[in-house]
């Protein structure tokens, strides 16, 4: 068993309902250890768009790191999620940020996630539920003060 940490985002429609159902398909193949509160998240990247709800999930799972894209992708397909512009308006979005310690360059995997540090909706709940992590030996604390403003909220529910 590997453990992982997967990022979900929705900006469409019920997000609670969406990011709740997202994590029920995961749970086929993966087990759920840890979910984090949900977040009310400025739109990175692209912002004439919707604010985001974003949680983080840690969990273990058989599959190997290639097994889980075609199983997060999935579950973007069977959840209709139809793309449109990049970092635009989606009903979810399951990224990989980290499995084990693994490292991966791929054309369609980059291991850990390459813009996860950068983005306070991604680092905020993964703090939350995984403080003492490190990430390349340097602790997740230490990288809690580089983002650049975008607003984010916790949700007590
Ligand atoms: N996802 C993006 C781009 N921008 N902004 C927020 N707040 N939340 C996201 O999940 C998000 C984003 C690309 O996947
Ligand atoms: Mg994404
Ligand atoms: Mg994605």
């Amino acid at each position: 068993m590997s453990k992982i940490y997967l990022s979900l985002g929705t900006n469409l429609g019920d997000k609670k309902g969406n990011l709740e159902h997202a994590v029920i398909l995961l749970s086929e193949k993966v087990s759920v250890v840890k979910v984090s509160s949900f977040y009310e998240t400025e739109p990175v990247g692209y912002k004439d768009q919707p604010w985001f709800m974003n949680i983080v999930v840690e969990g273990t799972t058989d599959l190997p790191p290639e097994d889980l894209l075609v199983f997060t992708q999935s579950i973007e397909h069977e959840m209709k999620r139809v793309k449109t512009i990049i970092n635009g308006p989606r009903i979810i979005d399951v990224d990989i940020l980290l499995y084990e310690n693994v490292k991966i360059n791929t054309e369609t995997l980059t291991i850990p996630h390459p813009r996860m540090k950068e983005r306070a909706f991604v680092m905020y709940p993964l703090f939350e539920i995984a403080p003492d992590l490190l990430i390349d030996g340097k602790s997740l604390k230490s990288m809690m003060e580089n983002f650049k403003g975008e607003e984010i909220s916790r949700l007590d529910v």
